[in-house]
């Protein structure tokens, strides 16, 4: 039984490839007990492994029982924040996780559609993060690694278990002074910022804008 409590999960991934560690995570843990609009952000880590990262995502789904879950990772080579739109039913590993597993063109559910959407307002959320001159953009691909694999099962389950909680995916570059090489040049402090808008937002939208992606300022 899913009872939506006011509750926000946010996740960040640990290190994996040849990062020393991930950006996701430090904006995930910063705001970890921040409160907004009556609700309680819980942040939680989750392991860069296929199958280990959906485990834990889905447990703490079950344990805190947010009505918002937004999920953060790194794309080190992208220059804005992005809201991802879409996860694919595939995985397709350039490089092994973090066990040592690196599937290639493998479906991750047999019986499942091609694809689930996101249900988070990503163009009212667009709109607020540009607001604030922070680089964001909307993605049509959460790539076919991990992080496609975990978005792909978290909206599996909420379409079976509870369609009306929120649940998306953002990939973030990397913050400036954090050591990894990126084209953005945001700093932790924007990230954050960032997060905290996509979170509000996405708390107090219910019907999502109707505009197309580029004409957002
Ligand atoms: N980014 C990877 C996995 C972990 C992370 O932070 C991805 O986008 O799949």
């Amino acid at each position: 039984m899913y009872l939506p409590s006011p509750t926000v999960l946010v996740t960040g991934f640990e290190a994996f490839d040849t990062y020393q560690h991930n950006p996701s995570w430090t904006i995930a843990q910063a705001l970890d007990q921040w409160q907004i609009h009556h609700h309680v952000v819980h942040a939680r880590q989750l392991p860069c492994e296929f199958h280990r990262a959906s485990q834990t995502l889905l447990q703490a789904l079950q344990t805190l029982q947010p009505t918002l879950v937004i999920c953060l990772e790194l794309a080190a080579n992208r220059a804005a924040i992005s809201l991802e739109r879409i996860a694919i039913n595939i995985d397709d590993a350039n490089i092994p996780d973090n066990a040592g597993q690196q599937p290639i063109d493998k479906k991750i559910q047999l019986t499942g559609p091609a694809a689930y959407f996101s249900n988070l307002p990503i163009k009212a959320m667009l709109h607020a993060i540009r607001e604030q001159q922070i680089a964001c953009e909307i993605s049509n691909t959460a790539g076919t690694f991990v992080c496609n694999h975990v978005f792909y099962n978290v909206m599996h389950y909420l379409q079976q278990h509870a369609p009306q909680v929120r649940a998306g995916f953002i990939h973030v570059p990397a913050f400036s002074g954090s050591g990894i090489v990126s084209p953005a040049t945001m700093d932790l402090a924007q990230h954050i910022q960032a997060i905290q808008i996509a979170i509000s937002t996405a708390l107090l939208t219910s019907q999502d804008l109707s505009i197309p992606a580029g004409h957002i300022a």
